[in-house]
């Protein structure tokens, strides 16, 4: 097993300990195979594509890079059970899983000697699949984009850190060297980025996608769907302020709710209709200001890692052990 101090590099085989998040119609052999060749851990998302969809995918990753690469299983999709069959035969890297209990798969892909990295958004999840046989665990906060939990990452963290023993991936509203850092700081031993590679050069979301997160402020994230409890964050358009109406007011049904969000991701992502489709964002958008090759970004977030680690850490008051008053420490 990992030294407990190691960070995930080791674990994925890549340069950095940063994995890309596995946004649906948006994470493909393109955005994938760049990242993974910058040196982070690229994703294809699976979504609810079907098995043979994805498995097109991969091979379209492994003729653009040597690196290793992940999927990620959406654990709501109709395809589940045959993309998880697919996966043990291509001999995937890594498979990470998001919004729902992977458990039941975990001894297959282990057996095929995949590494599993469930998302959690709790503790009592997080220690369930450490014992299930997970690799390591990603610790998604409410900051993320799409479908998203209760707890902050600055809360989630730390509490999931203390108590798993495998290594803790910090997720949601990491954006830049300042959050990994601060993810590191609280024990973190990764980070996975999805919102700042959304406006990556080689990412294949439409050009109004992308320019609505360009053009995002802080504020412009809303939870959407909480009534059907899935909420999922999106930024605020036409569809978010009809749906919140409908839910706030009660007259929409979890059904009905869901019937009309199908096919808006979709919308967005392919055909570019920023206002009727669901334009998933963290709620990091608001810094991300350029699109940049997704190797660039890698190399920029640990540099300014770096940087800040060493700029900001005295400025807090680490290590002084007498105030600068000169007052005893309480
Ligand atoms: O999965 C995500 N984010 C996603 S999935 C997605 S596709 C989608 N499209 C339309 C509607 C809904 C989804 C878009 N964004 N993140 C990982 C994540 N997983 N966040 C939270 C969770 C989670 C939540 C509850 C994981 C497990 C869980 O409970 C499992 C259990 O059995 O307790």
């Amino acid at each position: 097993m990992a030294e407990r101090s190691e960070d995930i590099s080791g674990l994925l085989g890549t340069r950095y300990p940063i994995i890309q998040g596995g946004m649906a119609w948006i994470a493909d052999s393109s955005l994938a195979s760049a990242v993974s060749n910058g040196g982070g851990l690229g994703l294809i998302a699976a979504g609810n594509a079907d098995a043979e969809t994805v498995r097109a995918e991969i091979r379209a990753a492994r003729s653009r890079t040597d690196r290793p690469f992940g999927v990620n299983v959406m654990l709501m999709s109709p395809h589940v059970d045959a993309l998880m069959e697919m996966l043990r035969e291509e001999r995937v890297a890594v498979v990470t899983t998001g919004a729902g209990n992977p458990g039941k798969y975990m001894g297959a892909l282990k057996a095929a000697g995949i590494k599993v990295i469930p998302v959690v958004a709790s503790v009592a999840y997080a220690l369930r699949l450490e014992r299930n046989g997970a690799d390591a665990v990603i610790a998604e906060g409410y900051e993320a984009g799409g479908h998203i939990g209760e707890s902050t990452t600055m809360a989630l963290v730390p509490q999931v850190a203390d108590a798993v023993r495998i290594p803790v991936i910090a997720a949601g509203g990491i954006g830049d060297g300042r959050g990994v850092a601060a993810a590191f700081m609280l024990g973190a031993r990764g980070v996975q980025v999805g919102t700042r590679f959304l406006v990556a050069e080689e990412c294949t979301a439409s050009a109004p996608y992308k320019a609505m997160v360009l053009k995002a402020k802080d504020t412009d994230t809303v939870a959407t769907g909480r009534s059907t409890g899935h909420p999922v964050r999106v930024l605020k358009n036409l569809m978010t302020r009809e749906m919140l109406s409908l839910e706030a007011k009660g007259i929409i049904d979890p059904g009905e709710f869901e019937l009309r969000m199908a096919g808006t991701l979709r919308a967005a992502v392919k055909d570019g209709d920023v206002e009727r489709g669901s334009v998933m964002s963290g709620q990091i958008a608001g810094l991300v200001k350029k699109e940049q090759k997704a190797g660039e970004i890698i190399e920029e977030m640990f540099r300014e890692a770096w940087e800040v680690y060493e700029s900001r850490i005295a400025v807090c008051g680490a290590g002084r052990a007498v105030p600068r008053d000169g007052q005893k420490p309480l």
